[in-house]
């Protein structure tokens, strides 16, 4: 059924071109017609001529608005627009974003909003640029639009912009009384309160912090409580509040270090049985962005007897981060530095640097997010290093609660796999791709491997994969069938368990097949990237069960 749902021309299009989204296609549609598109949503799904299209489109949008007290100030929150944004509300510019997957907002002007009639504009363009992050070669979809929730969000004058709280970090978590919180309550406009206050109802707690300036310092006692981790995800409801405004979150509490060659979730040895997610639904087949969505990309994982998944290869949307807390599974959560950008550029680090910021400041009171990534198969030479090497210094000084990783290559010498990526010695894990048995040789290369490991720190299979298309049965020695991904999980399995003791866990290549640009090998590909343990349909493929019986046993050890 793959080959004969498609059209001729649209096929066509696309096995002749090497770009990312083919730039013909851009020019043959010119899109003077309205649409009636959804928000949130991508475009590329929703009408078939969209599918192909990158550039330019502008979305508009009447409402009426009534704040509940005049004195209020109003912000336009965007979830994410892929990739640029132009913002414009009743005529007048609000303001610009670049990055297509993590939030902004702008201030709206008393004087711009209007009770009724008001005509929100927005103008997005996800064409792909040499200098943007990312560049122009990925192998995912680039879907474009207003892919996330936008929000009017009504606040007083004087409120509560963000806050943190985290255990201490070198708390003794030895008995689960007096372990000490701290972090910060940000104010914007704060002089007017003289306190804030500080509640977790469950535990009894309420206490007060004096307002010196916008930033307020935190720090308290936890009396008795219960941590949060994936076997209890412990959510616990926090009440910030001064004299004009109040926010409640639900939050865990937990610590994550790396001691020695060790990851400790909570003091305890952590083994990481993950799994690399996109952000795609199977069977609709479009940009994930909502709570449903997210229950069921979670919830496979969790099916496949997963702990943590890799969230790839750009910030998520909130609902998987949430999603995550409640249900316990640890996130790794990535921005989209992805193979090779320009280095060289200030301007390009820039961009990476503020998506590193917005990723952070979005998530940084979510209990599941244990890692940070810097960026994906960069490839080694000294600028790149030096680039990395300033992102991943700028995300410990934005939160210096949590690990610095990213996806690394693996050196592969004759007779030797080396891990020496000169990044490893900035890194909390030294995280690597490897693909035995798949991009060279036949999965049996996982019997013979041999592993060198240039740094004494914990080390994480960050992806490894084979391709195979659901339902195309042969042996085990033919590529694309369900029976080699299957062996090649049996081997990799089997080679994993004769890893030295600072392996950490792994998240291999992928939970679902998804659609890429790159993926032109028409007989077998089509545009998808077929490497899923679950097809676009939904459905399983043998593997599935193989890597499932691995992560079983790992999680019925006395350490899992
Ligand atoms: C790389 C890359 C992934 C994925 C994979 C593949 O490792 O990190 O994005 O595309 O290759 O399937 O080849």
């Amino acid at each position: 059924y793959r080959y004969q749902e498609r059209k001729e021309n649209d096929r066509e299009a696309y096995w002749n071109t090497d770009e990312p989204v083919n730039k013909t296609e851009r020019k043959e549609h010119k899109f003077t017609d309205k649409y009636i598109l959804q928000v949130p949503g991508d475009w590329n799904s929703q009408a078939e001529k969209f599918l192909y299209y990158e550039g330019i489109v502008w979305y508009k949008k009447s409402f009426d608005f009534t704040r509940t007290s005049a004195a209020n100030k109003v912000y336009l929150y965007f979830g994410a627009v892929n990739y640029e944004a132009d913002v414009y509300l009743n005529g007048k510019k609000l303001g610009k974003h670049k990055g297509g997957f993590t939030p902004f907002n702008f201030e709206v002007p008393d004087s711009v909003l209007k009770a009724t009639g008001n005509y929100l504009v927005v103008k997005v363009d996800n064409t792909r640029h040499k200098d943007e992050v990312p560049t122009v070669n990925t192998d995912w979809w680039n879907y474009g639009g207003i892919t996330r929730d936008v929000q009017l969000i009504e606040v007083p004058q004087a409120f509560i912009q963000d806050y943190s709280l985290h255990i201490k970090k070198g708390a003794s978590l030895k008995t689960s009384k007096n372990i000490p919180v701290e972090g910060w309550v940000q104010l914007n406009g704060g002089q007017s309160s003289k306190e804030v206050i500080v509640e977790v109802p469950e535990l009894k707690i309420k206490k007060a912090f004096p307002v010196t300036g916008d930033k307020v310092a935190i720090q308290f006692n936890l009396p008795a409580v219960q941590l949060w981790s994936p076997q209890t995800p412990r959510l616990y409801t926090v009440v910030i509040s001064t004299n004009t405004d109040r926010i409640e979150d639900k939050i865990g509490f937990r610590t994550i270090e790396v001691v020695g060659k060790q990851i400790l979730l909570n003091g305890n040895p952590l083994f990481m049985r993950g799994i690399c997610i996109h952000e795609e639904i199977p069977r609709q087949i479009r940009r994930a962005y909502n709570k449903q969505d997210a229950l069921q990309l979670l919830g496979l994982a969790k099916e496949l007897s997963c702990n943590m998944v890799r969230l790839a290869h750009y910030p998520h949307n909130e609902n998987m981060a949430r999603t995550a807390d409640s249900l316990g599974i640890l996130v790794w959560s990535e921005i989209p530095v992805y193979w090779t950008i320009d280095f060289n550029s200030t301007e390009v680090f820039e961009k990476a640097r503020t998506q590193l910021a917005e990723m952070i400041t979005r998530d940084h009171n979510r209990a599941s997010i244990i890692i940070w990534s810097v960026g994906n198969e960069t490839p080694v030479k000294p600028v790149r290093t030096n680039f990395m090497r300033n992102l991943i210094s700028a995300a410990r000084s934005l939160d210096s609660s949590r690990l610095v990783s990213a996806a690394l290559e693996v050196n592969y010498q004759p007779g030797v796999n080396k891990i020496d990526d000169p990044l490893g010695e900035y890194v909390d894990i030294v995280s690597f791709n490897e693909y035995l048995g798949w991009y060279a040789g036949l999965p049996d290369r996982c019997r013979t491997a041999k592993w060198e490991f240039a740094y004494n720190k914990p080390f994480f299979i960050s992806e490894t994969g084979a391709e195979t298309l659901y339902g195309f049965h042969g042996d085990s020695l033919t590529r694309w069938s369900e029976e080699y991904q299957e062996w090649f999980y049996r081997e990799q399995v089997a080679m994993l368990k004769r890893m030295p003791d600072n392996f950490a866990g792994l998240s291999p290549w992928i939970l679902c097949d998804f659609r890429s640009p790159r993926r032109n090998n028409q007989t077998f590909q089509e545009g998808w990237n077929n490497k899923g343990l679950i097809d676009q349909q939904g459905r399983k493929k043998k593997a599935f069960a193989v890597l499932k019986a691995y992560y079983d046993e790992k999680s019925s050890t006395p350490n899992p």
